[in-house]
């Protein structure tokens, strides 16, 4: 990621002029850290010693980070359903796809709920992995309620006695106040049935600073439980990944790397940290 390697350099060589500082400050305003956060780094740098900068820096950067747990929570009281939600594109469907994947490899029993009526695309893009995967995916009819849908898939989980649930839902726009009343009603359906375990934000870090407000807004309107952040892979600005944990307080689990099942790796923060400084 290579975030903090000019200004690490900087400090290290100790002989910084103002213009220096000024374009540091502007390549880190433009990776979407956003100010506040680069202006505190910048500072603890300055004061830092040249062999203790990567240190402070580090400590700095870690003190944003949230304290929550990044695991998955376990299907504990029988089945755990976990809903996938977040703006258009920005990978839901195919995030599902690879949390299903990992949780089967490690022995859960899964099902798919394709709660994404709106398109019928929608449908047949889940069902397609599911069908690669090996995985029961159920859905509704085009424009059926979607949480008409979850209903029946929450039914079918816990009579097939699978461990986890894996809900796909709509892309909306968090600024849509019908859309986002609907994915409450989504979860109320769920809930009468069986508590839910998770509800992950799925974030494009390519989407920029708009990826905090999307978060926020997010987080108003339903209990969020943690963040995937997706195609980390094909850009530079994964600074957006501090940035959303230190507005919201809560834990990025998983990080997307490419389009296949396999990319998704859990979110690291010491090697992630780490790897802002190569
Ligand atoms: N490079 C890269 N591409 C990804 C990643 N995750 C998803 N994609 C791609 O992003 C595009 C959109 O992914 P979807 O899973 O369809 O996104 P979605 O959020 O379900 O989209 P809507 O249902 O339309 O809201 C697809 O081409 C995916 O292959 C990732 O981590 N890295
Ligand atoms: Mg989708």
């Amino acid at each position: 990621m290579s975030l903090f390697k000019r200004l690490f350099s900087a400090v290290k060589s100790g002989t910084t002029s103002q213009a220096d500082w000024d374009e540091i400050r502007s390549n880190l305003i433009d990776s979407d850290l956003g100010v506040k956060l680069v202006d505190e780094v910048i500072a603890i740098a300055k004061d830092s010693k040249p062999y203790d900068a990567q240190r402070a820096i580090s400590a700095q950067i870690s003190s944003w980070l949230s304290t929550k747990s990044r695991e998955i929570a376990a299907p504990s009281d029988g089945l755990a359903p976990i809903l996938l939600v977040g703006v258009n594109g920005v990978g839901k469907t195919t995030t599902c796809a690879k949390i299903a994947n990992l949780l089967q490899k490690n022995d859960y029993k899964v099902m798919l709920a394709a709660a994404d009526t709106f398109r019928a695309a929608a449908v047949d893009q889940l069902q397609s992995w599911g069908d690669r995967l090996n995985i029961e995916v159920v859905s509704g009819k085009p424009n059926s309620d979607p949480a008409s849908v979850v209903f029946e898939a929450t039914s079918a989980a816990i009579t097939a006695k699978c461990d986890y649930l894996i809900i796909d839902t709509a892309g909306r726009l968090h600024t849509k106040q019908g859309l986002m009343d609907e994915l409450g009603k989504v979860i109320r359906v769920v809930q009468k049935q069986q508590p839910v375990k998770e509800i992950l934000l799925v974030i494009d870090a390519t989407t920029g600073q708009n990826g905090i407000k999307q978060a926020l807004t997010y987080i108003e309107a339903v209990d969020v439980t943690g963040f995937i952040i997706t195609k980390l892979d094909g850009t530079a600005k994964g600074a957006i990944a501090l940035a959303i944990e230190r507005a919201s307080g809560l834990p990025i689990k998983f990080i997307g790397v490419g389009e296949q099942v396999t990319d998704l790796q859990p979110f690291d923060p010491e090697k992630f940290i780490k790897s802002l400084f190569t």
